[in-house]
């Protein structure tokens, strides 16, 4: 029988079984599958630790997420178009859920899938092998309960162990003098343990955008955001300001490009990720940046140097959880010979299309067309339930017009499911004074 190995039961690997799955219930006959997840449940990110550093286990903890995080886009955007929001919260709910409700529902759909018995948790995959002439992978998982590490035979692998978690942590002179907390944003928490202080955040994406205004929120004295590039231009609070980037750190004053000065109490370094594969050999593992078109990946999913390898949800994301579904329901064709592969030139040249349009691309409006394109693009090729990805684009359009209104204030809209077409609620409370994330709280009418 046909085995295929998933490496993690994050949102990408959970929808590779959700993938499966779902052509058995319509009768197909599937391969066998068996999913290793380094924790102790599934969820990925979303299943929030308070560790960090290493595990139980001394196992590196691959949690970034932190306590109050809120959706940072429109849930609508994300929803999986064969199970909705409606479906599983039993109504409409608000459009920026806490982290705790989105992981309620990624759960919900596996759950009703039946699919737990595939996974094997606290067994992180040590090392994947392919050998040229039996055309298999030999997989060394450790199982961390039993403590028993063991090799096991596949035709196919498909890693989905996600690229949001090993940071990436350059050098700031004098920082081996600075007087207080230096920390990456993979370690932070609770935003609580900064209040009354004075923080600086190095970086200008996401993490720094989020884990500002939560400190802001929850009391900080003062945030300072420090950027390499460009500043991220919103209209902040008054306590809440950008600088160029963070030349060095004496004691507790840090200097800016610009000569000016700022004395802080800690330094949250919100710099990225790598993506980081210590399971994969050389000929095996994918070398990228964070970016919209990975390296190495023809149709963002199949390794180039090896067709029976997958990788889901390695592109940097505008689109998540759905996108997800569409490479993993597209990896499910290809190993079920649903989808034949084209010949390799053709699918270089689709490669390079989309690589040359990737590197044209100037806005985030221009970003969230173009991999909205290529949703749509595999999309088209498998039995995924189609879903409006206009409408979505135009979703994540409106959420960057709320956003540059008000940074503080753009997560009490609400907008429509493009999935059931119902209109979601406005949340009961301003974000702002929204202190309480637990999900009984939010689903509150
Ligand atoms: P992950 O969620 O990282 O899951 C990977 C899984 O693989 C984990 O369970 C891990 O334990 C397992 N694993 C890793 N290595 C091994 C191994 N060797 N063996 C076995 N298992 C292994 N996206 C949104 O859409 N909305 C948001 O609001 C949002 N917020 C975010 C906030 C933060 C702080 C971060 C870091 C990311 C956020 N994201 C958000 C993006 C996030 O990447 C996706 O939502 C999603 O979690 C990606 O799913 P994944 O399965 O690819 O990776
Ligand atoms: P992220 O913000 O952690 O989001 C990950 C940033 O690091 C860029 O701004 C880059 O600058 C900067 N940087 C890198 N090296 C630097 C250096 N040496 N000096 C100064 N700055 C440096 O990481 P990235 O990769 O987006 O940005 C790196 C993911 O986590 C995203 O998908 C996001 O959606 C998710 N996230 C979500 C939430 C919520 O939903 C919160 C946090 C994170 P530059 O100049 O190159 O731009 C609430």
């Amino acid at each position: 029988m046909t085995r295929v190995a998933v490496i993690g039961a994050g949102p990408s690997g959970l929808a590779q079984l959700r993938a499966f799955q779902s052509a058995a219930q319509k009768g197909a006959e599937i391969p066998e599958i068996v999913c290793f997840e380094k924790q102790s449940d599934w969820g990925g990110l979303w299943n929030y630790t308070w560790r960090t550093g290493l595990d139980e286990y001394g196992e590196p903890v691959h949690g970034s997420m932190y306590r109050y995080l809120w959706s940072n886009g429109p849930k609508e955007c994300l929803e999986f178009a064969d199970y909705s929001f409606e479906e599983h919260f039993g109504k409409p709910i608000a459009s920026y859920p806490p982290r705790a409700v989105l992981w309620d529902y990624i759960k919900g759909r596996v759950e009703k899938a039946n699919v737990r018995h595939w996974v094997r948790f606290s067994t992180p995959v040590r090392m994947v092998r392919f050998d040229d002439q039996t055309k298999k992978f030999t997989v060394t998982a450790h199982n961390r309960v039993a403590d028993r590490m063991y090799d096991e035979e596949f035709d196919y692998v498909v890693v989905a162990s996600g690229h949001f978690s090993t940071p990436n942590v350059p050098y700031f002179e004098g920082v081996k003098t600075f007087n207080g907390r230096v920390l990456h944003a993979h370690d932070f928490r609770d935003a609580l343990e900064f209040k009354g202080k004075d923080i600086l955040l190095v970086g200008r994406s996401y993490s720094a955008e989020d884990i500002g205004s939560q400190c802001w929120k929850y009391g900080a004295k003062s945030v300072t955001t420090s950027y390499r590039s460009k500043p991220m231009g919103f209209k902040w609070p008054e306590n809440f300001e950008e600088r160029p980037l963070l030349t060095k750190l004496e004691n507790r004053t840090a200097h800016f490009l610009d000569g000016s000065t700022k004395e802080v109490d800690a330094v949250i370094l919100c710099t990225g990720y790598q993506h980081h594969f210590p399971f994969l050999p050389d000929d095996l593992r994918l070398k990228t940046a964070n970016r919209l078109w990975a390296d190495s990946l023809y149709k963002g999913v199949i390794f180039d140097k090896n067709p029976q390898l997958f990788y889901i949800g390695m592109q940097d994301q505008f689109y998540t959880f759905n996108m997800f579904d569409v490479q993993a329901w597209w990896a499910r064709d290809v190993m079920m010979g649903r989808i034949t592969l084209p010949p390799e030139e053709e699918l270089k040249a689709n490669f390079d299309m989309w690589r040359a349009r990737e590197e044209t691309l100037e806005d985030a409006e221009q970003m969230i067309w173009y991999q909205g394109d290529y949703v749509k693009e595999l999309l088209a090729e498998t039995d995924y339930p189609s879903f409006d990805i206009e409408g979505t684009n135009k979703t994540f359009m409106e959420w960057e017009h709320h956003k540059a209104h008000n940074i503080m204030g753009f997560r009490d809209h609400a907008y429509r499911s493009l999935m059931t077409g119902n209109m979601s609620p406005t949340h009961h409370t301003p974000w702002v004074e929204a202190l309480d994330d637990s999900m009984e709280e939010y689903l509150r009418n």
